[in-house]
């Protein structure tokens, strides 16, 4: 099939240019002005919008069992909701119980991710240490096409890598030529203030902020940070929400240490006045970790992607409904922890960044797909509009508008936190692997249509060598 995308100006992450795009099966094969179409061949008409690459969402937990529960969207819904917003590709998490193996816990997610609507691919968890896990990385790595590794510094009791584990982990990573990532909050001084305000009798949600402050996630990001720079490996600090932690991340880049940052759409726009809201449920619906923090951090995070200290954007969407939210309706520590955003992301970012001068186009594309296609080795059959990469494309509208809601969502959360929120820009179509899965509201969405997408380790050339 061909699909012939006319009249439009690609954006990609150096430049900006009218040309039209034509797809044949699953990739780009012409990027040029007048094309002519062939018989046959499906044409939009892209006059006056921009032709984009398809966005990556480097965050995801579909149909994840986590806290006494699973979240609400499983890979297919959460990836049709993903192409409706424009995101073609999601990064999800195998993440094993500790004693699991790793080997079985890819395979078991494997088969859930089977149902994706959209191209998906795995970040793996490394929740303990041992010699069969030294030897599940590097299965992982030759022969599943991971390559990057994630480490929960919080989660204490339940998923929680200590400093052993990080170490062990991280040099193993070097070896293989993976990225270590990590989710940093220091999980014991949570579980303390936890407990602490436990005591005192502050139960409901507006005790989740409180027991994560800013300080505890930068504890564990310096710490991070400086145990990738004694072992020489790279480090990704995944949902970057403070300006202390944007700070670590800063000093050790001009240092000229590797270290990547992600941003959340929803940390860039919502504070945490959420969590003093009247109302317990909606308080409820907004826990996530770390938390939404007040004002101040937002316009940090805003600065540190302009300034090239934060470098993806992501939204660990990672959804649960009302019912699950109020299994910790006594208890904030019970409270499933988590909120959507797969499918707001890109407009969310687009009108909060590009409408107000902060990202110029091509910086928005930076962030929302080029930077996590570099950085995780995908890059450049993802993250571009050019001959032979994917047919992952987003028609974008930069005038048109939409009020985002929970009442015309494709997520099965039935909460949106960026509920009620107008913004101009948005996706008129998306085509995804060559096929138009989106088209001016009508998401055409096909179980198993998703591939799972390989990403080699890199080497010591920066990226995999001729074999
Ligand atoms: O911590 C994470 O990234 C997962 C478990 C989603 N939940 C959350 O609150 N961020
Ligand atoms: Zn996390
Ligand atoms: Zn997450």
């Amino acid at each position: 099939m061909t699909t012939l995308i006319k009249g439009g100006t690609v954006v990609n992450a150096d430049r900006a240019f009218r040309a039209d795009v034509m797809c044949f099966g699953d990739k780009i094969i012409a990027v040029g002005e007048n094309l002519e179409a062939p018989p046959h061949a499906i044409i939009i008409d892209a006059t006056g919008q921009y032709v984009m690459p398809g966005g990556i969402d480097t965050h995801t937990h579909m149909q994840l069992p986590f806290m006494g529960t699973v979240t609400s969207d499983d890979f297919f819904t959460g990836t049709a909701a993903g192409l409706a917003g424009g995101t073609t590709t999601i990064m999800d998490f195998v993440i094993p119980a500790p004693q699991q193996s790793l080997l079985e816990a890819y395979h078991t997610w494997r088969g859930w991710a089977a149902k994706s609507a959209g191209d998906y691919t795995f970040h793996v968890a490394v929740t303990w240490w041992s010699d069969q896990v030294h030897a599940d990385m590097g299965t992982l790595v030759r022969d599943h096409g991971v390559n990057s590794f994630k480490h929960f510094m919080a989660y204490k009791n339940a998923i929680m890598a200590d400093d052993e584990t990080l170490v062990h982990s991280f040099k193993r990573s070097l070896e293989l030529g993976a990225i270590p990532t990590v989710h940093a909050e220091n999980g014991e001084l949570v579980f303390q203030l936890q407990k602490d305000l436990l005591a005192r009798g502050i139960t409901g949600a507006q005790a989740h902020p409180m027991s994560r402050p800013p300080e505890v996630e930068a504890e564990a990001a310096n710490r991070a940070i400086a145990i990738a720079n004694v072992l020489g490996t790279p480090v990704y600090i995944v949902h970057v929400s403070c300006e202390e932690s944007l700070d670590a991340i800063a000093r050790a880049r001009a240092k000229g240490q590797r270290v990547y940052g992600e941003a959340l759409a929803g940390h860039l726009v919502i504070d945490d006045s959420v969590y003093t809201n009247p109302d317990p449920a909606y308080a409820r619906a907004h826990v996530m970790s770390p938390p939404f923090r007040s004002k101040h951090h937002q316009a940090a995070l805003w600065h540190g992607l302009q300034a090239g200290n934060l470098h993806t954007t992501a939204t660990d969407h990672c959804t649960f409904c009302a019912d699950q939210k109020s299994m910790g309706e006594n208890d904030f520590t019970r409270i499933p922890n988590g909120c959507g955003g797969v499918e707001e992301r890109m407009a969310v970012i687009w009108d909060a960044g590009v409408n107000t001068g902060l990202l110029t186009p091509s910086e928005f594309v930076k962030v929302t797909s080029t930077n996590a296609a570099q950085i995780f080795n995908m890059y450049p059959r993802k993250g571009l509009i050019a001959v032979g990469a994917d047919a992952d494309i987003v028609v974008w509208d930069p005038a048109g508008t939409k009020t985002l809601s929970a009442a015309t969502q494709h997520s099965k959360g039935g909460f949106n936190v960026f509920e009620g929120r107008t913004v101009k820009g948005i996706p008129s179509y998306t085509v995804a692997a060559g096929k138009v899965v989106y088209d001016n509201g009508d998401l055409r969405a096909e179980a198993g249509a998703g591939r799972h997408i390989d990403r080699p380790a890199f080497t010591s050339t920066g990226h995999k060598e001729a074999a």
